[in-house]
């Protein structure tokens, strides 16, 4: 046997007594459903604002009316849920007793919600039971007790940092993920007054003023962070990330709400309001990058650009190249004639560069500052001009022994001056050896294999070499030697000598 429940419709506010009716049932079910996931939990806070608008309640925010809810279901093989028997009161005691919540939108054979009414969600301790009977009439009752708590104050925040007209520089701003802790990050305290219903942080970059005409570039959420974890009220939000900063001019607008909606803003809610957005000049303090320099016989080049910080999401923040300030140098000299863009520069090699290696170097600058003075080199040979084999002459200008272990040991130095008799650069002119040595003398060891660098045409250069002419007391008076030798012209092209 069992009873069949009648659902009574009280008016709020009139407490009745439950009336059940003995009916005939199904045999068999004698277990009682289960009421499960009441919400609000038992012993849980319910923060409303102070016009009943808003509600927070375990993470989750909400707007009004309040919605009660429950899980419940009957056993299996169970004769199942009578959705038409549940019942959800407020503060009573005992079934029938306290207020029925009348207007629920949802009453299924396991779920129920029901809207609670703003009279009924008034500050302090409230009771809530739930009542569930089965089909075979078994009856449930679970709920809750929970707590109503008013919050009508809006958070405020303190010691921002960088202050209020600050200088932002984008070498700050590199940044590979959000919460890099070195990377530039807007700081403040917040504080929220007894009782508080918690706070979520947020900031607009660049938003309008009076608000409404964008919202700006947001940064909030997992852009800001507890610092350290453990502090309740510091926060670090990370502002290079924001997509709308740029250079020069921008501001922030920090804007607080707690869990229920009070909210502060550096922006003003109206129109009309002071305008107390915080502003920030962010300035390019990155050079430009130079690369691929290369340089041949017709043609240097070069490519640049302005960095953006990493991580930036906004193109923004980087001044970009100005093309007027670039600047090509072989070893030292401007070269005239350059095509420069802004993400490159082409010159013509200088007419009548010698063969050897010359410094390239490039320089360039960005729109933000001369500061900001980016530069790249490279060493490059030249081969410029028509293949022309130098002639070169050698005369013995002396011979002396250099020290008197020299002299000891037979080791005559012999100075030579070497002549270029033509009008074109010998370069790299080396004495690689002497041949056809008379008079039982050797080549020595010192002077010769050394590179004696350029000869210009019409000039010549001293230097020794080393013969070796025996010990003291069997040197010969004399002998004859040829010298070879070896020199590049200014073309590249290699050339070797008997002379
Ligand atoms: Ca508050
Ligand atoms: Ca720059």
């Amino acid at each position: 046997m069992g009873i069949r429940k009648l659902k009574y419709y009280l008016l709020i506010g009139v407490v009745m007594a439950i009336a059940v009716t003995a009916t005939a049932v199904a045999a068999g079910d004698t277990t009682a459903p289960v009421v499960s996931s009441v919400t609000p939990a038992d012993g849980s806070t319910v923060f409303t604002n102070g016009d009943s608008t808003r509600y927070y309640n375990n993470g989750s925010k909400t707007a009004a009316p309040y919605v009660i809810k429950a899980d419940y279901s009957d056993e299996v093989g169970g004769s199942g849920v009578d959705a038409s028997s549940v019942m959800v009161h407020l503060d009573g005691t005992g079934i029938g007793d306290g207020f029925m919540l009348m207007d629920c939108p949802v009453q299924s054979t396991t779920h129920v919600e029901c809207n609670a009414p703003a009279a009924l969600m008034s500050a302090g301790t409230h009771t809530l039971h739930v009542y569930v009977w089965d089909v075979a009439g078994n009856k449930t009752v679970n709920g809750s007790t929970f707590t109503v708590v008013v919050d009508i104050l809006a958070p405020t925040y303190s010691n921002l940092s960088p202050a209020d007209g600050s200088t932002i520089y984008t070498s700050h701003l590199n940044s590979a993920s959000t919460n890099d802790s070195s990377a530039l990050r807007f700081d403040y305290d917040i504080a929220d007054a007894d009782p508080s219903s918690g706070w979520s942080p947020m900031n607009h970059i660049n938003d309008s003023f009076p608000p409404g005409g964008g919202m700006g570039a947001m940064i909030a959420g997992s852009s800001c962070t507890k610092t350290p974890t453990t502090n309740p009220t510091h926060y670090s939000c990370q502002a290079n990330r924001a997509s709308l900063l740029h250079l020069g001019d921008n501001t922030l607008s920090v804007l607080i709400k707690d869990n229920v909606n009070n909210q502060s803003s550096d922006y003003g809610a109206t129109p009309g309001a002071p305008d107390t957005r915080k502003h920030y000049t962010v300035v390019d303090d990155v050079a430009p990058a130079v690369s691929g320099v290369t340089a041949d016989a017709t043609t240097i080049s070069a490519s640049y650009t302005d960095p953006l910080p990493t991580g930036a999401l906004s193109a923004n923040l980087a001044s970009g190249i100005n093309a007027a300030s670039v600047m090509v140098h072989v070893d030292g000299m401007m070269v005239g004639g350059c095509t420069a863009t802004a993400t490159g520069v082409s010159c013509p090699t200088p007419a009548g560069i010698k063969y050897g290696p010359h410094l390239v170097e490039v320089f360039v600058d960005d729109n933000a500052s001369t500061a900001n003075h980016g530069s790249g080199s490279g060493t490059f040979t030249f081969t410029t001009c028509t293949p022309a084999r130098p002639d070169l002459s050698v005369a013995t200008k002396y011979a002396y022994w250099a020290d008197f272990a020299s002299y000891h040991n037979g080791v005559l130095s012999v100075k030579l001056t070497i002549t270029n008799n033509s009008s074109t650069a010998a370069n790299n002119v080396t004495l690689t050896g002497a041949s056809g040595i008379t008079n039982g003398v050797t080549q020595g060891a010192s002077g010769w294999g050394a590179d004696l660098g350029t000869i210009n045409g019409g000039s010549n250069t001293v230097t020794s070499v080393a013969f070796s002419v025996g010990p003291e007391g069997s040197q010969p008076a004399g002998f004859k030697a040829t010298i070879s030798a070896s020199a590049v012209d200014d073309s590249g092209a290699h050339y070797t000598y008997p002379i």
